[in-house]
């Protein structure tokens, strides 16, 4: 076997680019999502160019039995995680607190943070006991500040940031590198989930500049991934030239 990573998330967007990405570089791969043809649709891709190893495993990072049923029992060979991407998750909505929407609050924290803690309780116990591993969080930068109406978000981000640098005191004794990669603007289905499919919405968010590309964010990825063995790049965040904070974006329009 090559190199193992496990990219979460992996059906579209990001977490497609990273997993493209990894497996370029030659890492076998556990890829997963919840939507199943996209992911046997992210396999094929992937090994109709390169030769591949790809355990695809569909469940959802919200529910603890299944995260623990899939990624608690899996087969030998693929035990020895190298690279854990958390990458998995999501924005729903944009309202003021007052008028949040109890649901679209549950899937952002369930999704971005217990998720998150879910997937990496499992897989971090999996690289302690082989004493190396590397983990990377897709934080955003949401999660270094906060903008109108984005409030759950921007917090369930703002909480990748701190397990991140958490999670980093936790595991640097056990020679396990935690990195987090935090992303502007990138235009993905990111906006279609966050607007339930008001694509006109969704659009909207990209108009006026030139956003990030999914392989934008893959090749930082890559870039943190492949840092010599005593070299953690701990915390990168990548934006668009035309981004210079969480909410301000020179637009042409
Ligand atoms: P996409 O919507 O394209 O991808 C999100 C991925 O997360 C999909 O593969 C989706 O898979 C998976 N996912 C969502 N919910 C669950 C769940 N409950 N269980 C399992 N998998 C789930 O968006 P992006 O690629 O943009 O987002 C990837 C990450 O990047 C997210 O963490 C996001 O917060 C972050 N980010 C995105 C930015 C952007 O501007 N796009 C900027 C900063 C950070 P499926 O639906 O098949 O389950
Ligand atoms: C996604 C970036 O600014 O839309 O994390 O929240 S933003």
């Amino acid at each position: 076997m090559e190199k193992i990573a496990l990219v979460t998330g992996a059906t579209s967007g990001i977490g497609e680019a990273i997993a493209y990405g990894l497996a370029k570089e030659g890492y076998d791969l556990i890829i997963t999502g919840r939507r199943v043809a996209q992911l046997s649709r992210v396999a094929k891709k992937i090994q109709s160019e390169f030769k591949t190893k790809i355990l695809s495993l569909s469940f959802d990072v919200r529910e603890l039995n299944q995260v623990e049923h899939y990624l608690g029992s899996l087969p030998d060979k693929w035990q020895s995680i190298d690279l854990l991407v958390n990458n998995a998750g999501l924005a729903v909505g944009l309202n003021p607190v007052q008028q949040g929407v109890v649901d679209d609050w549950e899937r952002m924290i369930d999704t971005n943070l217990k998720g998150l803690l879910y997937v990496s309780k499992i897989v971090s116990n999996l690289m302690i006991k082989r004493g190396s591993g590397h983990i990377i969080n897709i934080g955003s930068i949401a999660g270094k500040d906060v903008y109108p109406n984005g409030n759950v978000y921007c917090a369930t981000k703002h909480a990748v940031d701190a397990l991140s640098r958490g999670m980093m005191m936790d595991m640097h004794k056990h020679n396990i590198k935690v990195s987090q990669v935090c992303p502007g603007a990138v235009e993905t289905e990111f906006s279609m989930v966050r607007f339930k499919g008001d694509s006109e919405k969704a659009s909207n968010v990209y108009k006026g500049f030139q956003p990030l590309i999914a392989k934008d964010i893959a090749d930082v990825v890559l870039f943190v991934a492949k840092a010599p063995s005593h070299v953690n790049i701990s915390d990168v965040t990548v934006m668009p030239i035309a981004q210079a904070g969480v909410s301000i974006i020179d637009k042409k329009i």
